[in-house]
């Protein structure tokens, strides 16, 4: 029988504990064997209900214990690359949220240390390849059933933000899967980004411009346009419509029951991106165990880190200056030629 991966889980943050929190109860294959966070007590707090679980501060006091074999980074992405190099200098299988790092040549540097490591080492969190919605519509995509994929309307929206969140954040944080999903949805890479600033919420923190509207162009020149608005209040809302020469795709519309109650309808706004994607993220988490075991990834690359880190660059460029600036990108490496984005 395969043992288990010992997992250390670097940053006991929202994400982190929520990762922590699905590997000990749902994920099988896998174990909580370290949490590090700079904060001990909050690392001490983590792992208290999971027996054979250690809290350390630093991530090479987890891997000195001897007791880790794998590696699921949730800190701030500005935190990345560093914990990137140090674990594929350790040859662990390395799961990482996004963004990969957040500018495009430190996320180079990491796509250069993997592939002179000879395998794919690091997937990149990029959960919404492993939602329902958003793998039906690929599939539609791939299939040429409803002809080619004209245009993409994406709707991304956050009840608020945390304490910290840039300007430039509503690119790199929140665009950033948006990114993604594009390149996912047509298979191809993106070529421009542009920003347009129109009228902002009062709602937003001082130095947040908030909505944004992005446009998002790919090799073949599918237009995607993006509502990018992190203090909607409301609630969370993550929704695109995809227009084909034959038909139109809507995905992420509200889901639950639809109640019809005492002279009224409706349902429940969905609170939070851990509700919106808990299944996907319990599906990504789930494929990177089955194949960490194997020796493989089970899901988006460091290239594609590295693909968004670029548009991001690109994104904030755009913010600033209002033009249509390009997506350039460096030739890609042999080792993710057999990629399917
Ligand atoms: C957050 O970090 C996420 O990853 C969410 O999916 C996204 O909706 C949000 O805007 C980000 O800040």
């Amino acid at each position: 029988m395969t043992e288990n991966l010992r997992v250390a889980v670097i940053g006991a943050g929202r994400m982190g504990a929520d990762h922590i929190q699905r590997l000990h109860t749902r994920i099988h294959g896998a174990d909580v064997a370290a949490v590090v966070d700079i904060d001990l007590d909050r690392a001490k707090a983590a792992v208290a209900h999971i027996s054979g679980a250690q809290a350390f501060a630093t991530a090479t006091e987890a891997y000195e214990s001897g007791d880790v074999n794998a590696v699921l980074i949730a800190t701030p992405g500005f935190l990345h690359e560093q914990a990137l190099l140090a674990a594929l200098k350790l040859d662990l299988p390395i799961l990482c949220e996004k963004p990969l790092t957040p500018d495009a040549a430190s996320a180079w540097k990491v796509v250069e240390a993997e592939v002179a490591t000879g395998r794919k080492r690091i997937q990149v969190g990029f959960m919404r390849r492993f939602d329902d919605g958003y793998r039906q519509l690929g599939r539609l995509v791939r299939s040429g059933e409803l002809g080619d994929l004209l245009m993409l309307h994406c709707r991304h929206r956050n009840p608020d933000t945390p304490a910290g969140f840039t300007n430039e954040m509503l690119i790199t944080d929140s665009v950033v899967h948006e990114f993604d999903a594009i390149r996912y949805l047509t298979s191809e890479e993106i070529t421009s980004v542009q920003v347009r600033l129109g009228k902002a919420t009062s709602k937003a923190p001082n130095g947040q411009h908030d909505p944004q509207h992005v446009l998002i162009e790919t090799s073949s020149g599918v237009l995607a346009d993006v509502e990018i608005f992190v203090n909607a209040q409301f609630g969370y809302q993550v929704a695109t419509e995809a227009a084909f020469e034959d038909g139109i795709v809507d995905i992420g519309g509200d889901g639950g029951p639809y109640v019809r109650r005492a002279g009224r309808w409706g349902g429940e706004v969905t609170p939070g991106f851990e509700e919106r994607f808990g299944a996907a993220y319990d599906a990504e988490i789930q494929s990177w165990v089955d194949a960490a075991l194997r020796g493989e990834i089970g899901g988006p690359s460091a290239w594609d880190g590295y693909a968004t880190a670029a548009c991001c660059e690109a994104g904030v460029e755009a913010q600033k200056s209002g033009d249509k600036v390009a997506v350039v990108l460096n030739e890609k490496p042999a080792l993710y030629g057999g990629d399917s984005q």
